[in-house]
């Protein structure tokens, strides 16, 4: 476990090139999260200056889900997550990713959340809440109770991922474990979570929040979907490199066709990118590739209800 130290900027880049992150591939990957803030690549100094300031510490909590969300944080490279984020933030707590165990870990929890400078919270899952949320548990406690615990008293609460932000699947019908996103079920104890859907998210965005939030202490302006408009005022489909076959009407007949190598539009295939808001052909994943990119349609993974409501995901 790691918990706040204040550190000079200029320790803190040296700590990196210890660790194995040249000055170099620091400022890149600063230049992608300030193109994902929406800014020019000149933003990166002042993402650098955010992100090598005084370390906030982060409460990172588990609900209903799939975890893709802490798998894709863990697959940022260059630089790699752990030599980066983890020495950026100070993750206090983090069910999946602490070596913390049993006591230990209920102990950490209960340290970052009584530390004086505070805390941001970070909730990835829905939260059951049928049973009064027996459906999910952690060391005895449901998961219900623990983030209405640590939610309120947190200096910000980020809803990472669909799950989080609006229930995702685990709230698809016939949601037999009554599991909500996390708003819905805490909005009347006074949270207002910024909402950072996609099943699962990419993770710039999330890092991309993080700077705003050290900069402004503030939240940036919201969709109203809870959305940050910085990363999600655009749809998938006006930012997407098919988008001149689609205005041509030239649609892939089927998955494994010529035109669909060729890069036409798979609108007629499911493509849900003209419903949907977010900037993953912009940002890529792992800055590498998105769904679209290869061959596979956007099935809306980050607007509420998309599996009940844009489902079936391969019917135009
Ligand atoms: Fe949900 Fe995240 Fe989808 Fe999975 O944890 S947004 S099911 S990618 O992992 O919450
Ligand atoms: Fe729009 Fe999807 Fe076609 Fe891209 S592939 S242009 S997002 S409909
Ligand atoms: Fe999700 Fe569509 Fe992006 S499915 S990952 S919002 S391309």
């Amino acid at each position: 476990m790691r918990f706040s130290v204040g550190l000079a900027k200029e320790d803190a880049v040296e700590r990196l090139e210890k660790r194995g992150v040249s000055r170099r591939e620091f400022l890149k990957f600063c230049s992608a999260v300030a193109v994902a803030m929406g800014m020019g690549p000149a933003f990166a100094s002042r993402v650098a200056a955010a992100l090598t300031g005084k370390r906030p510490s982060v409460v990172y909590l588990h609900g209903a889900e799939c975890t893709a969300c802490s798998e894709s944080v863990l697959r940022v490279y260059q630089p790699f997550i752990d030599e980066l984020i983890l020495d950026t933030i100070s993750l206090d707590y983090h069910e999946t990713l602490m070596a913390a165990a049993g006591y230990a870990a209920e102990e950490a929890l209960h340290q970052a959340v009584s530390a004086p400078e505070g805390y941001i919270c970070v909730i990835e899952g829905a939260i059951p809440t049928a049973m009064d949320g027996l459906y999910g548990t952690v060391g005895g406690k449901t998961m219900l109770q623990i983030c209405s615990e640590v939610a309120p008293k947190a200096k910000a609460v980020i809803s990472y991922g669909t799950c989080a932000a609006y229930g995702g699947i685990p709230a698809a019908q016939p949601n037999p474990t009554g599991s909500k996103g996390v708003n819905e079920v805490l909005g009347e104890l006074g949270v207002q979570a910024i909402n950072l859907p996609g099943c699962p998210p990419n993770p710039l965005n999330f890092v991309g929040t993080l700077v705003h939030w050290l900069k402004n202490q503030s939240v940036p302006e919201l969709d109203e979907n809870g959305r940050p408009n910085m990363f999600y005022g655009t749809s998938v489909h006006e930012q997407c490199e098919r988008l001149p076959h689609f205005e041509n009407s030239e649609f892939a007949p089927s998955f494994d066709s010529e035109e669909a190598r060729k890069g036409w539009c798979l609108y007629e295939l499911g493509c849900k990118g003209p419903n949907t808001y977010n900037n993953c052909p912009k940002l890529k994943f792992n800055q590498t590739s998105w769904p679209v990119q290869v061959g596979h349609p956007c099935i809306g993974c980050s607007e509420p209800n998309f599996w009940d409501d844009l489902t079936p995901f391969y019917e135009a």
